[in-house]
């Protein structure tokens, strides 16, 4: 008898782009995602489960235990730091960048530096790193109000085409990470239930190394 494998995935523009990897993985709901409210969804497996997340939850369960499989970003797993996960594969999707950015032409701040972030954990870590003092202040969205409104000098934000920046008088300053979505595993699952999470991950591997060459 197999266990039931659970995949926890990011809902969102990650979801957008996971649905034709698991697919080309053969992993297919069972129904529309897209169009249902509901959270959990079976698949074509009869032990494979689906739950739907919140991106910045994804890591908790599967850290928990209670979802075997995550799909997540990368910044959202440095942010998070959960222990009893182990990166598994680089999905390479919803690529873009963690920055910091200001606004355009100011000058360089004299004193301790403030920065807003989501990312608050990745921020701190990162200016500590780099030998500068920082009081990083938490935001939940919209951060590239805050050098505007003087509320920071810096933001740490993801970039991807840099017109979000742009349109409201910002520019990228310094590269954090390249960052990607990832397939996580549980480490207790991982030894456990390794005869049904290889081949998924097999697969999915496969399914990536297909998409670089089209
Ligand atoms: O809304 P909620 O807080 O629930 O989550 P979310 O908005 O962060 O989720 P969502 O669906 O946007 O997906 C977030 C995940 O997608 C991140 O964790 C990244 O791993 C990945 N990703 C890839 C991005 C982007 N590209 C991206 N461009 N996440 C966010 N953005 C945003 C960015 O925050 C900024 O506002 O897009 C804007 C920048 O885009 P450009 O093209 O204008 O530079
Ligand atoms: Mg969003």
């Amino acid at each position: 008898m197999s266990k039931t494998l659970t995949i926890a995935l990011s809902k969102g523009r990650i979801l957008k782009e996971t649905l034709p990897l698991l697919e080309k993985a053969n992993i297919i709901p069972a129904e529309d995602i897209s169009k249902s409210r509901k959270l959990i969804f079976d698949t074509n497996h009869e032990n494979i489960k689906l739950v739907i997340l919140r991106a910045t939850d994804v890591p908790t369960y599967v850290g928990h235990g209670v979802a075997d499989f995550g799909v997540a970003g990368k910044d959202v797993l440095m942010e998070s730091n959960t222990s009893n996960i182990y990166e598994l594969l680089d999905l390479e999707i919803a690529k873009c960048r963690l920055m910091t950015a200001g606004v355009v032409g100011a000058p360089a701040t004299t004193g301790r530096l403030k920065v807003a972030s989501k990312f608050t954990t990745t921020a701190k870590e990162y200016f500590a790193q780099q030998g500068i003092q920082a009081d990083v202040i938490k935001l939940y969205g919209a951060m590239e109000l805050a050098p505007i409104m003087g509320l920071a000098d810096l933001i740490v934000d993801i970039v991807d085409t840099g017109n979000t920046l742009k349109a409201n008088g910002l520019e990228a300053r310094d590269l954090i990470a390249d960052i990607s979505t990832r397939l996580v595993v549980n480490k207790a699952a991982y030894k456990t239930k390794y005869d049904q999470i290889q081949p998924i991950m097999e697969m999915l591997q496969s399914a990536v190394e297909g998409e670089r060459k089209s």
